[in-house]
């Protein structure tokens, strides 16, 4: 059964003692952020913070902070059944004749479900605030010492798209600047920014509408870090995901749609032109992210539960609650990768490589120079593109083993010969490139390389013992507890 909302996700959490309750006082300045540190570092429980200094409302971290809590929220045992469920679909195929029809129905009555459903109110609408609200009164985190501010870290930017009229929902981290104004820090390449700059270029209106749900069942919450091709509904893949509909609500004072059992609505607009000084922000990287200009986000009106609570997270050095939440789209979009790259056997990307820093990717390899090829399909695939090192291995190692990757792929390369470098689009965040969005990517060649590559020296096997061996020297061990 889907959660309902967040609440049914926190129940669902704390009964698999997955959730501490924190009653000591604690400060969202910072003080929240260094306990969020601790705890998911050190495979650490939710922590729903009930007392913040200064604050009724509750503060709920870390709540997708471990491969476990992932599955709980995506109510399924191994994140890898997202993929099974993906790849059904994927292999669909046009049904035959009568009973080839009939056995699909059920498939097709589960798609219906999919679909985002309009409902005429939900528990978001308790509270609607028009005016006398002010962003201060929500137990924002500073969460760096260097931060320039508060951030709202965790909310989902719902847009649409002026060209088409679909909608777009990204994370986007909004730096609070007064009682009524935020950041809105999507990124150059993100489909919020794009929607922004279509809507500047047309000249036609002053302000975008935008509005933001802080809080949510967890399937939609996560929807909103997918990489999805633009156009592609975030709340149709949560729907997937959750198997339920998501119920959506029309704003009050803005012709957008968010989801009903939300916690908090922010409703308000952007003016198109109007640019801050948003940052430095203690960022994914681990590193902090400098100050840049970005557009800024204005409220107009607030709608929220009675008694609502405040989820979000912190991000910085690795592993964070963020590193999860990446590993399960990793594993989640295997199969929709598969469709770009059928020769794709699997991808691991590690936590310290802060999802785009390093993708290893291992393949089954049929012709001259493929893991080329891989490499420039990854960088030509959606948010792939960010991708600074790319790793091709064959398809025999085990690339979650990472000791096994750093020592196949160092014996295995002739550096020279195997490192392609090329220039593309580089993420907004990342600090070396020489320019912001525009550096070089670096892709090692580390599969086995054939004759037909130029290459034909013998390549020897791997060292492994024979197996009649192993079985004697079993017993001798045993007897020495060695092993
Ligand atoms: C905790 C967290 C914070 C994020 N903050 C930002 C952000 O400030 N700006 C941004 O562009 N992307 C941010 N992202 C990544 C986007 O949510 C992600 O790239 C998403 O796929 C964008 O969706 P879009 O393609 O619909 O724009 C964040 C992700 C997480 C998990
Ligand atoms: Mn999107």
């Amino acid at each position: 059964m889907a959660y309902n909302d967040l609440r049914a996700f926190i129940t669902a959490l704390e009964e698999n003692g997955e959730l501490k309750r924190v009653t000591a006082e604690i400060d969202p300045v910072l003080e929240i952020a260094e306990l969020a540190d601790r705890a998911v570092k050190s495979g650490g429980p939710a922590l729903l913070c009930e007392n913040p200094t200064g604050y009724s409302i509750p503060v709920l971290i870390n709540a997708f902070a471990s491969m476990r809590k992932m599955e709980l929220a995506l109510e399924v045992d191994s994140i890898d059944s997202i993929a099974a469920r993906i790849s059904e679909y994927v292999a669909m195929k046009t049904p035959e004749g009568l009973l080839g029809k009939l056995k699909m129905l059920p498939k097709l009555a589960e798609m219906g479900s999919f679909f985002p459903k309009e409902v005429r109110s939900g528990p978001v609408k308790e509270v609607i605030k028009k005016d006398g609200f002010s962003l201060l009164d929500y137990p924002v985190l500073k969460c760096w010492p260097g931060d320039a501010g508060r951030f709202i870290t965790l909310p989902l930017v719902f847009t649409k798209n002026p060209e088409t009229g679909k909608r777009n929902v990204g994370v986007y981290r909004m730096q609070v600047y007064d009682e009524r104004s935020t950041g809105m820090h999507w990124q150059t390449h993100k489909q919020g920014a794009e929607h922004y700059r279509r809507r500047l270029a047309a000249g036609k209106e002053e302000r975008m509408e935008v509005a933001v749900a802080i809080g949510a069942d967890p399937a939609t919450m996560f929807s909103g870090i997918l990489p999805l091709p633009p156009d592609l509904d975030e709340m149709l893949f949560a729907g997937f995901l959750r198997s339920k509909p998501v119920e959506l609500v029309k704003c009050e004072t803005v012709d957008l749609e968010v989801p009903a059992h939300a916690e908090i609505v922010l409703e308000g607009y952007v003016t198109l032109g109007e640019l801050k000084t948003e940052g430095p922000f203690g960022d994914h990287t681990g590193f902090y992210s400098l100050e840049d200009d970005f557009p800024v986000f204005h409220v107009t009106c607030v709608t929220q539960r009675e008694k609502p609570i405040y989820a979000t997270t912190i991000v910085g050095p690795p592993p964070m609650e963020d590193y999860y939440m990446g590993k399960a789209i990793e594993r989640a979009f295997l199969p929709l990768m598969r469709l770009q790259i059928p020769e794709l056997v699997d991808i691991n990307m590690p936590a310290e490589g802060i999802f785009h820093n390093l993708m290893i990717v291992s393949i089954r390899k049929s012709y001259p120079l493929q893991a080329r090829k891989v490499m420039n399909a990854v960088w030509g695939l959606g948010q792939a593109m960010f991708t600074k090192c790319i790793v091709v291995v064959d398809d025999d190692v085990d690339i979650q083993n990472l000791s096994e990757v750093t020592w196949k792929v160092l014996n295995n390369i002739d550096p020279e010969r195997d490192f392609q470098f090329t220039m593309g689009p580089i993420d907004q965040l990342d600090h070396p490139s020489r320019l912001p969005n525009y550096g070089s990517k670096v892709g090692i060649d580390a599969t086995r390389k054939w004759p037909e590559e130029g290459f034909h020296r013998p390549w020897p096997g791997v060292l492994k013992m024979d197996a009649s061996v192993k079985k004697r020297v079993d017993r001798i061990c045993k007897q020495l507890g060695i092993g």
